[in-house]
């Protein structure tokens, strides 16, 4: 059994509460507030509450400009709608320039009591574009059985956000992060038949040194699999497709000589401590901060270029150790 305030007294509740009661949690808003542009953003949507008491059945958010290739997260019990459209301009993108996309999400038929608190997820990138210091302002509408919540003001210039009753979401663009640049987001990256490149990058080398390995994601976005049989890189005498194996305890590298199966919608991950692009024969050290273009051939005649930031000395995957061309003597 439920115990439930009398009309009035739940309002006086309300009011006793209020003080405690942030403007951020009364307000739709998104987790993460300020991301740097050229990078990707997922939108976290915070719905704390119904509208005066009903529960939320529907919520429908407008995307706003320079937030591009976005993609919203289904959630179970509701029916999730997209509208597209064109963008105002048109925006760098992983693999090209891309002028369209989604504008509008509507998940609906579900049931959020005003008591309980739900996120709603679209998953974009922020366009290189963008300003750094401009917001992008989301526009979201909650729908009840009795009535609706339209979070949809924007501050007029030199207004406080917090005098608006019902403000839109609001993301401050960042200039980019160190490492996360527009340009490091171009580089990379590549489309090669239905293959994607994506994160690729070498790592410096030391005077002297004769190999260098690279990184990178393949994802196969094809309904046939295909395999990388070759690298070449006019930077090295020539490029192989190297694995990493534990034998009686010792990492061991071993070459792939008949290259690596790309799965119809798969993905295989070249990485410091496995499977990595070695260059053989360096022509000279690799550069921290210069790029080097590596040419990819597939078994189905699929062949592309992609260019390879060149990280420092250091730099690793962030995880384990395992900088095995270090220790490579080669062959
Ligand atoms: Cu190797």
């Amino acid at each position: 059994m439920t115990f439930r305030l009398p009309r009035p007294l739940q309002s006086l509740a309300l009011f006793l509460l209020a003080p405690f009661v942030s403007q951020a949690q009364a307000h739709v808003g998104l987790e993460r507030g300020e991301a740097p542009r050229g990078a990707s953003y997922k939108a976290v949507l915070k719905i704390p509450h119904g509208c005066d008491g009903s529960p939320t059945h529907t919520v429908r958010v407008e995307i706003p400009e320079g937030f591009i290739g976005v993609k919203p997260m289904p959630k179970p019990g509701w029916t999730l709608k997209t509208v597209r459209g064109p963008y105002a301009q048109s925006y760098g993108f992983y693999h090209g320039p891309i002028s369209e996309g989604v504008k509008e999400i509507e998940w609906s038929g579900g049931e959020l009591p005003d008591d309980y608190y739900d996120e709603f997820v679209a998953s974009g990138f922020l366009a290189k574009e963008l300003d750094p210091g401009v917001n992008l302002y989301f526009k979201v509408v909650q729908v009840c059985p009795k009535g609706e919540l339209k979070w949809v003001e924007i501050p007029a210039a030199g207004v406080d956000a917090h005098s608006l009753k019902a403000p839109a979401a609001v993301l401050k663009i960042a200039a980019e992060t160190g490492g996360v640049s527009a340009k490091a987001a171009d580089a990379g990256s590549a489309s090669i038949g239905s293959l994607a490149i994506e994160g690729a990058w070498t790592r410096a080398t030391a005077e002297g040194a004769k190999v260098g390995a690279g990184y990178l994601t393949i994802r196969n976005t094809g309904t046939t699999a295909d395999t990388l049989v070759s690298v070449t890189t006019p930077a090295a005498g020539s490029g192989e497709i190297h694995d990493m194996t534990m034998t009686d305890g010792v990492m061991r590298m071993r070459r792939m000589a008949d290259g690596i199966e790309i799965p119809a919608g798969g993905i295989i991950e070249f990485k410091p401590g496995g499977m990595h692009l070695m260059f053989m024969d360096l022509k000279q050290p690799l550069a921290e901060g210069s790029r080097i273009p590596v040419t990819l051939m597939f078994k189905s005649g699929a062949t592309g270029t992609v260019e390879l930031p060149v990280r420092g000395l250091g730099a690793n995957d962030a995880k384990k150790g395992g900088d095995e061309h270090s220790g490579h003597s080669h062959h």
